[in-house]
């Protein structure tokens, strides 16, 4: 018996693997999703894996079973394929971040949806549904404990296709609900943690000295973090992560993090104004706070991938010029702006029900603007989103953030990070300008700056 695993990539994603400078090994890690499903399918079952960023589908191959992961901007061509497969008799089940939240939704395109965690579930959905007899929606009563998970069969890979860094995941979850994220929606607030001593024992069987942790927040719980980090210290590995702002509360808990290997990390800091902050229930976020934590995390020789979302119900216009001066001024390393999105499932999509233009799944990258912004247009919130990321990787603020960054502890472990994402922004820019500048609305053929940003 043979299953096939296919991550599918949307629209701007497709064979991205094939870009000459920001391509999808840049930023691809090994897929965690797929491979704990592979690590959870009997074993005297086949399994192959494959990640339409990086390759085709194989149309006509023979299998008995398709299993689908997909984020929500996947979502539609998830159930193309789905659709196609189902057409040549193939029976298919969906599972991952969109199904789970919308699966009702997924149920109509799959015989079966996983919502939720495979584990525990996997090997009965796989003979229910290839005996005919699926119960449509699976679901864990409660999200399992993970314990002994079995390791990702990481050598199902194409491992050229990724960037160098395999991905491990020591917990799941997030305790907070910031009302954007689909995480909390996922995971209920449930922050759930594996065992230290099999999370070190998975890194230490890793073949490169680099990895990142898949996790939503690594330092959700303290005292896990710190007995992770002292087990991880002696393996003398680097790896980058996602934590929350209070992993710089505490300069011993930085250091601790920082002689684990700690390399860089990906930071919600989201918003400048304390008052969008509140307005989305981000409770871990302080504004005043940033400047101290970016500045202890920089003085340990972390370095710091900021995540901005805009479009938040309190941002004017000149948003975009007063978060570039800001992200210059804390002198963040890399940047990843996303317009504000309302993704399904979550409370946020809720309360903008009415608000919301666009339903096709595929926008919902974070590069379109989906709803109708009291204070902005949506063609204005895309040329400024576009805007920023443009005047962030300008070669001459790269330099500069490259400059500052030498002068770091530590500085020569990050480097190549930094200097490859930057470089990498300033291709997919440069990509963008080709094609029309917007990224957002790529058809077009011209794009002219909106009035307040024109001169900036
Ligand atoms: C690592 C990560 C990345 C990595 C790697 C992504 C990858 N494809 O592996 C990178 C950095 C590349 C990335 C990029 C992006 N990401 Co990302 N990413 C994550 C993160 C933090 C972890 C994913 C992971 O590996 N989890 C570990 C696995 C084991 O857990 P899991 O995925 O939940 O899978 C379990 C179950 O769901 C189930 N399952 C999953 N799939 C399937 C399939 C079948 C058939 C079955 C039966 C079961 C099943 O089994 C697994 C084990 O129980 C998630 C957050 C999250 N909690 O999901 C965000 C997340 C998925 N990303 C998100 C986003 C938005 C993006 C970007 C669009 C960001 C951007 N602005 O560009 C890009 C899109 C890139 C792309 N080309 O697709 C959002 C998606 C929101 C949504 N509703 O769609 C998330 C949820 C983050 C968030 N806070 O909102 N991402
Ligand atoms: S802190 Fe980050 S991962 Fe946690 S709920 Fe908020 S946005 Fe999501």
């Amino acid at each position: 018996m043979k299953i096939l695993l296919i991550a599918p990539a949307s629209g701007k994603w497709r064979n991205i693997g094939r870009a000459p400078v920001f391509n999808g090994r840049t930023f691809r890690f090994s897929l965690l999703s797929l491979l704990s499903v592979a690590a959870e399918t009997p074993s005297d079952i086949e399994v192959q894996i494959v990640d339409e960023q990086i390759e085709q589908v194989p149309w006509d191959e023979r299998v008995d079973l398709v299993g689908i992961t997909c984020m929500t901007a996947a979502a539609p061509r998830a159930y193309e394929i789905a659709a196609r497969f189902r057409k040549r008799g193939v029976p298919v089940v969906l599972g991952g971040m969109h199904p789970t939240l919308c699966p009702e939704e997924a149920a109509q395109h799959a015989d079966a949806v996983v919502a939720g965690d495979v584990e525990g579930l996997w090997p009965r959905v796989i003979e229910e549904v290839c005996a005919g007899r699926s119960r449509g929606i699976y679901r864990n009563p409660t999200p399992p404990v993970l314990r002994g998970l079995k390791r990702p069969p990481r050598h199902l890979l194409r491992r050229n296709g990724y960037a160098p860094l395999d991905a491990v995941q020591a917990t799941r979850g997030c305790p907070y609900g910031c009302e954007f994220c689909s995480v909390s929606a996922y995971h209920h607030r449930i922050h759930r943690q594996r065992p230290v001593e099999e999370v070190v024992a998975e890194i230490a069987e890793l073949p490169g000295r680099f990895f990142v942790f898949s996790d939503d927040n690594l330092v959700a719980d303290r005292a896990y973090a710190r007995s992770l980090f002292t087990a991880l210290r002696p393996l003398r590995k680097r790896w980058i992560t996602q934590a929350s702002l209070e992993m710089a509360d505490d300069d011993a808990f930085v250091r601790l993090a920082a002689d684990a290997g700690c390399l860089g990390i990906f930071l919600g800091i989201e918003t400048f104004s304390a008052a969008n902050l509140d307005a989305v229930r981000k409770t871990c976020n302080r504004v005043e706070k940033y400047r101290t934590a970016i500045r202890r995390l920089h003085s340990h020789g972390i370095g710091i991938e900021a995540g901005i979302v805009l479009g938040f119900p309190h941002d004017q216009p000149d948003v975009f010029e007063r978060t570039l001066r800001m992200l210059d001024e804390l002198e963040v390393d890399v940047v990843l702006p996303s317009i504000l999105t309302p993704l399904p499932g979550t409370p946020l999509f809720a309360q903008m029900k009415d608000r919301i233009l666009d339903r096709d799944w595929t926008h919902y990258d974070f590069d379109h603007a989906v709803f109708q912004h009291s204070n902005m247009s949506t063609e204005d919130l895309e040329a400024g989103q576009a805007w920023l990321t443009r005047e962030f990787y300008r070669p001459w603020r790269i330099a500069r953030r490259v400059w500052r960054h030498l002068r770091r502890p530590r500085a020569l472990a990050f480097l190549p990070f930094l200097a490859i994402v930057n470089v990498a922004f300033y291709g997919r820019v440069v990509r963008w300008h080709l094609r029309g500048w917007n990224p957002a609305r790529t058809s077009a053929a011209t794009f002219s700056p909106a009035p307040h940003l024109s001169g900036a």
